[in-house]
This record gives C-alpha cells, sequence and structure tokens, in this order.
C-alpha cells in the first residue's frame, strides 16, 4: 500500500477509450505511459456498464501496479471499492465529497474538479480529511469534455485558484492543472502559474488527448517529460534577467544600437487611427514597419531576424487573426507586445483580450492607468473600500497594479501617465512544477521615469500607441543575451524625452506630431541618454 502523501502528481494521465487511434487499446495506451514517466492514472469511461468498468479498471490496475504508480477511478466509488483502487477523483456535480470520504476512509485519494475560489473555501473548510488533490479546470478548451459547463480560465484563472488555496490554507491540497493542455502550451503554464505570494505553484500537469489520442503515445509522453522536467522556458531570444539600468548605464546605448542597426521588423496589428502615426514612429527609430492582417504570412513574418508584433486591440481585429499572429511570433520566440486597448470596456473588448491573455506569452503589456487597474482586478468596482477619489491618480495603487500585472503575466508592464511604471515580472516566472517563485507580487522591481507634465501628448490621436511602437521596435532590435526589460526602459525613456523636447518646440498639436517624430529620430541617433529629459527611479 503506498503513501498519500508522497504522490507523484507531475504528470497525470485521465484515459478516454473513446478516441483511441487505430492499432491501440486503453492498455497499450496507459502502458506506453506508464514506462515512459505518467506518474498517476485516471481510470474515466463515461458509456460503459459497471461490469466492463470493473473489468477494465482490473487490468488497468495491475498495469499500474507494475509501474508502482497509484490508480484513481473516475466518479465510481463503488468500482474504486470493487477494486481496491488508490483513489477516486469526483466533480462538482458527483457523490459530495463527505460521502466519498466516508465510503473510502482515510487512507485513499480523492479528487475534485476545482474552476471557482468559492470550491476551495469549501474543501478548506473539510480541512485534510477531505480532499487531498484538486483538478484545475478547464485551462484551455478542449473537445475531449463533451458539453462543459466552465469556460476556458487560462492560467490566470489557475492563478486565482492557487491565491485561493494560500488564502484560506489547504497547504495539504495539491493541484493539478487539466484541460486543453498540449506541448505548445504546457511548459507558458508551468511558468506563469503561482500565487501571487509565490509560496504555490501547480504540481502536476494532467492530461487526456494528448497521450490517449496520441499516434505514438510512447513518443507522446516522452515529449511531455522533458517538458515537464525542463526548466527553462523561453519565448524570446532576449534575455529575461536583468540587473540593474541607470541613466549613465550603457545598457540604454547598447539598446538603441542594436534598434539601430537590427532594423527591427515591426509588424502592427492595429487600430486604424495609430496605423500611420505609428508607421512613421518605427521609421524615425530605424525600424521597418509592416501593417499585416494577413494570417497567411504570419509565420514567414515571424521568421524574419529582428521581427517583433505589437498588438493593439483598439480596433478588435477578428479574433482569429490575432491568436494566429500571436502564436507565430510566440513559435518563433519572437517578442509580443500587447496594448489591451480599453481592456474591459465592452465584453467584446473583455473577452478578446482575456483570450490573447490567454493563449499567449508576451514580453511586454502596455496600458493605461485605466487599463493597467482592470487587468490587476484592482479597479474601482471590484475593490473593496475604496468609494472615493481617482484610483488613476494615486501612484501607490498604480504601482501596486502594475507589478500586480507583470506578476500575473510574467511580463514587464507598463502603466502609461505623468509617470511612468515598470514592473519586471519575468523575475517571478516559475520554473519546474511544485517549485516556488522567488518572489511575491508586491516585491517584483518596479521604476518610475518621468519628464514632468506632457499634457499635450494627450491632445494627439495615437500617443499612447506609439509608445507600444517604440517598444516593439527596441524588442525587437535586442540580441541575444541582452536584456528585454532594458529595452522596454530604453523605450519608455527615449519616447518620454522625445515627448518633452517636442512639448517644448511645438506651437500646437499639428507641429507637436511633426516635432515628436523628430525627435525620436534625433534622440535615437545621437544615443546620448546622459541629455535625456526623462529620469529612471527605482519605486
Ligand atoms: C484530475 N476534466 C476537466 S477537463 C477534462 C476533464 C476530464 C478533459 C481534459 O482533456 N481533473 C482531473 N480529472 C478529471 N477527470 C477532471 C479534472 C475533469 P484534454 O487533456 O484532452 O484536453
Amino acid at each position: 500500500m503506498f503513501d498519500k502523501k508522497n504522490v507523484d502528481y507531475s504528470l497525470y494521465l485521465v484515459t478516454d477509450s473513446t478516441m483511441l487511434p487505430e492499432g491501440t487499446t486503453i492498455e497499450s495506451q496507459v502502458e506506453s505511459g506508464l514506462q515512459n514517466g505518467v506518474t498517476l492514472v485516471q481510470l474515466r469511461e463515461k458509456d460503459i456498464g459497471t461490469g466492463d468498468f470493473v473489468a477494465k479498471a482490473q487490468r488497468i490496475k495491475k498495469l499500474c501496479a507494475q509501474y508502482n504508480v497509484p490508480l484513481i477511478i473516475n466518479d465510481r466509488v463503488d468500482v474504486a471499492l470493487a477494486i481496491d483502487a488508490d483513489g477516486v477523483h469526483v466533480g462538482q456535480d458527483d457523490m459530495p465529497v463527505e460521502l466519498v470520504r466516508k465510503l473510502l476512509g482515510p487512507s485513499k485519494i480523492i479528487g475534485w474538479s476545482v474552476g471557482y475560489e468559492h470550491e476551495v473555501e469549501k474543501l478548506a473548510k473539510w480541512g485534510p480529511g477531505g480532499v487531498d488533490y484538486i483538478g484545475i479546470g478547464m485551462v484551455f478548451s478542449t473537445n475531449t469534455k463533451k458539453n462543459p459547463k466552465k469556460s476556458p480560465m487560462g492560467p490566470r484563472g489557475v492563478c486565482n485558484i492557487l491565491d485561493a488555496l494560500q488564502e484560506n490554507k489547504a497547504i495539504w491540497c495539491k493541484a493539478v492543472a487539466i484541460g486543453g493542455l498540449h506541448p505548445d502550451n504546457i511548459p507558458r503554464v508551468m511558468y506563469q502559474c503561482c500565487s501571487q505570494d509565490g509560496l504555490r505553484t501547480i504540481n502536476g500537469i494532467s492530461l487526456v488527448s494528448d497521450i490517449m489520442a496520441a499516434k505514438d503515445a510512447v513518443l507522446a509522453t516522452k515529449r511531455l517529460r522533458s517538458l515537464i522536467e525542463n526548466r527553462n522556458f523561453k519565448f524570446t531570444e532576449g534575455s529575461t534577467k536583468f540587473q540593474s539600468l541607470s541613466m549613465e548605464s550603457v545598457a540604454i546605448q547598447s539598446v538603441v544600437n542594436s534598434m539601430k542597426q537590427g532594423a527591427p521588423l515591426v509588424h502592427h496589428i492595429t487600430n486604424k487611427v495609430h496605423q500611420n502615426f505609428g508607421a512613421n514612429v518605427a521609421l524615425a527609430l530605424g525600424g521597418s514597419p509592416i501593417m499585416s492582417e494577413v494570417q497567411g504570412e504570419f509565420h514567414e513574418l515571424a521568421l524574419i531576424p529582428h521581427a517583433s508584433l505589437l498588438l493593439n486591440t483598439g480596433s478588435v481585429a477578428p479574433l482569429e487573426t490575432t491568436v494566429a499572429a500571436v502564436k507565430a511570433y510566440n513559435e518563433a520566440k519572437r517578442p509580443v507586445v500587447l496594448d489591451p486597448v480599453g481592456y474591459s470596456a465592452s465584453t467584446v473588448r473583455l473577452n478578446l483580450n482575456n483570450h490573447l491573455l490567454a493563449i499567449g506569452q508576451y514580453v511586454c503589456i502596455k496600458g493605461n492607468a485605466g487599463e493597467i487597474l482592470s487587468l490587476a482586478g484592482l479597479n474601482r468596482g471590484k475593490m473593496k473600500g475604496v468609494d472615493a477619489g481617482d484610483l488613476t491618480s494615486d501612484n501607490d495603487v498604480l504601482i501596486k497594479a502594475t507589478r500586480r500585472v507583470a506578476y500575473l503575466y510574467k511580463t514587464a508592464a507598463v502603466c502609461t501617465g505623468e509617470t511612468d511604471f515598470v514592473a519586471d515580472g519575468f523575475i517571478s516566472g516559475v520554473k519546474k512544477l511544485s517549485e516556488t517563485s522567488l518572489m511575491t507580487a508586491d516585491e517584483l522591481p518596479c521604476y518610475a521615469i518621468n519628464a514632468g507634465p506632457l499634457d499635450i501628448m494627450g491632445r494627439i490621436t495615437a500617443s499612447g500607441c506609439s509608445l507600444g511602437t517604440t517598444i516593439s521596435t527596441c524588442v525587437g532590435g535586442v540580441t541575444a543575451g541582452q536584456s528585454i526589460l532594458s529595452a522596454v526602459l530604453t523605450a519608455v525613456l527615449l519616447y518620454k524625452s522625445a515627448g518633452y523636447e517636442a512639448q517644448q518646440k511645438c506651437h500646437g498639436n499639428g507641429s507637436f506630431q511633426v516635432e515628436l517624430i523628430d525627435a525620436l529620430y534625433r534622440l535615437s541617433t545621437e544615443n546620448q541618454p546622459s541629455s535625456w529629459k526623462a529620469k529612471l527611479s527605482k519605486v
């Protein structure tokens, strides 16, 4: 008899005999998994008679025993008891957990499907005698579950559940993620999913189709196992390690040099108002702008050296187009900058932006105060106890929100305003299952960039969007080993300094636009950051 405290949840296979490829059986697929690194098995059979279920369970139990791997039965407590399985997994609508425990006794494993924080509150009340682990999901959409009642939660949803486990002190309860998990998204899920106190990550990856529907389940399992062992999630050629960047630092000059030399292709998917101005900003910086929504060419564009993608959701391009673009650039390990314009201004925008946040990894997420507050979940509507004053002008709240966005999406978060804030979320990326993060959300390094009031910026169109262009051009130029965060900070400093210069020289809104482009050209060409007006300080 195994000890349930020592169960290895890292690669948890859930079966389904309706998707087996020709020439395979449930036994052959499970055995291929067991031989190559599956650490836990759940027998899940939906349309099958009790007799057949028990017979199958006995065969699978024998197999699992050969590899010293526990066997969990889905839903059917009677079958689990009949074959003396190691545990039962139940969903929210199945037999209540208290009854399952009563029937199984204290030493068996009980797993529960969880999608909401209030479910975690419930399991915390039951204590260690209740649920042993939860299956958090669905993370992404899946064809495996018929008529799913929940919509995909994305890594952020998993983070919320991990937070709830911490807040409710359910320390004994292990957690696996499930739903639409495949090699193209597992490393990112492992990288992003962590509670905000840094202390809890997922303990395992649980999946059905990636192994059960695999023509070669040996290869599929080996690939999964190696992703789980690998602690380096590489989503950009640039380095996500960052030391420091002072105004005198050569780091800024080297970022600008790389940008000029690399002449990055800056692929914009952006709103119509921004397209022309953004293209001119990219050109002034030495970049090569392209405004393409032609899905067929995304992969080709992403493979061009120094290509970067700026995704500005202001004009709400078709979901399919934006998703394809993010996937192409993520796959090519080229940087993607997200500007979630009007993040939650309407349901359509909220859904689109949340979908993009769930399916991709961004080197930078840039927004104004309102957008960053909403992304962080700190906007007034949701924040308890705050009913007066304008949060968008409360710097302490904005800094907290910027750090939280950086932490949630493991990105460089930029919050724009009279003072811009930049938080480094890369540092909090989780390296491996069950490992804790280096930092809490509130401890993330955060920087303030200021050049005094630049009111005129708000009086021309697309000035905020063009900071996105500047960031994309800077990060596109980054060479291997150069830091992404240096590039983001450099872009913010450069853009603000150019804004200051243009404000001094212009005669009104019209000439400000022209002067801004001239200033971006001049400051980046001269490359003397010590003379830039915008100053950086650590907060
Ligand atoms: C550990 N569940 C949620 S999504 C899904 C299932 C079966 C389908 C995933 O398929 N957590 C655990 N066991 C369960 N049975 C569930 C949750 C329920 P695919 O990997 O093919 O997307």
